[in-house]
């Protein structure tokens, strides 16, 4: 990673507490709570004040909303960019009215805003890696003979097409490994059901869905089931994430390998401001390590999923 040493970019003074934004992207599926609640817990701990804001799973909301923490006069904004073109636009209205940002979980497009020039660092998992490791592990468990559907995550969001990206590299070449449709899901359940129903009637002879998170990969398990069809046997549900209630289902069988995406955010994210406050040098990037669920680790790890 290279250090982001952050000339020019707005200071943060040491202070014993820090009035900081969260422009959260919207609240709609466990992840995304789990995220929220670990920042407000680690602001709570700290005694710090946290002016959070929910766009709704609306980009341009959350423009309007880190407008509006630039107008509070915040000391620091961290944001999860919905969207990694429409977002750039806030990271450098923040930069310009000398309010330090750092990115958690998503990212905006580098052709737009930089580490260490518009803002103080990404902190987050390498969904390319994530994408990557999923069709590795599929090479590896169908000897190279998959016929696959492939639930993408939100339009424009960096996690979709990072994820997208590390899959196909990863199958790119295998004759016998086949994507035969990739929808939106939009990272939702229900949206993952509709999609995954519409696509198992063109696509009868499927053997395995990839799913960009757990959300889309349970609402493709009920759309399977409404099918007559058994997840994790007849089709091979492959997911990223791991929350609770989709490690549960790697252990029933009806998943079968899930990359981890953290989504505890607080304490790493809030040490960054305070390292940045003490003006020591922050790296462009700093990533989560992710680890993987499957059959045989499952219930094991089950007690430590979010
Ligand atoms: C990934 C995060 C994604 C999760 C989804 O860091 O942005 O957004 O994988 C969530 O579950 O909606």
């Amino acid at each position: 990673t290279v250090i982001a040493v952050a000339q020019g970019l707005p200071k943060l003074a040491k202070k014993s507490t820090y009035k900081v934004g969260f422009a959260q992207t919207e609240s709609n599926n466990p992840w995304r709570l789990a995220q929220t609640k670990s920042m407000q817990d680690e602001a709570r701990r700290l005694g710090y004040q946290l002016v959070y804001t929910d766009a709704g799973g609306s980009a341009a909301k959350q423009v309007s909303d880190v407008d509006s923490m630039i107008a509070q006069r915040v000391d620091a904004i961290f944001l999860a960019p919905r969207e990694e073109k429409p977002l750039a636009a806030a990271v450098k209205k923040a930069r310009a009215a000398g309010i330090p940002v750092i990115l958690l979980d998503r990212t905006v497009d580098a052709k737009l805003a930089k580490a260490g020039t518009d803002y103080v660092t990404f902190i987050g998992s390498d969904f390319i890696q994530e994408g990557r490791r999923v069709g590795e592990w599929l090479k590896k468990t169908t000897k190279g003979k998959a016929t696959i559907i492939q639930l993408l995550g939100t339009t424009g969001s960096s996690p979709a097409n990072d994820r997208r990206k590390g899959f196909e590299d990863a199958i790119r070449g295998q004759s016998g490994m086949k994507i035969v449709a990739s929808q939106d899901g939009d990272f939702s359940r229900d949206k993952g059901r509709q999609v995954m129903e519409t696509l198992l009637q063109a696509h009868p002879d499927v053997n395995v869905v990839y799913a960009h998170n757990d959300e889309m990969a349970i609402g493709a398990i009920a759309a399977l089931e409404a099918a007559g069809k058994k997840p994790g046997k007849d089709v091979m549900v492959l997911s990223i994430d791991g929350g609770r209630e989709a490690v549960k289902l790697v252990a029933d069988g009806k998943i079968n390998y899930i990359v981890e995406c953290n989504p505890k955010f607080g304490p790493k994210a809030f040490e960054t401001l305070k390292n940045y406050a003490a003006g020591k040098q922050i790296p462009a990037k700093i990533i989560n390590p992710d680890r993987e669920f499957t059959r045989e680790n499952a219930s094991r790890l089950l007690s430590s999923a979010f």
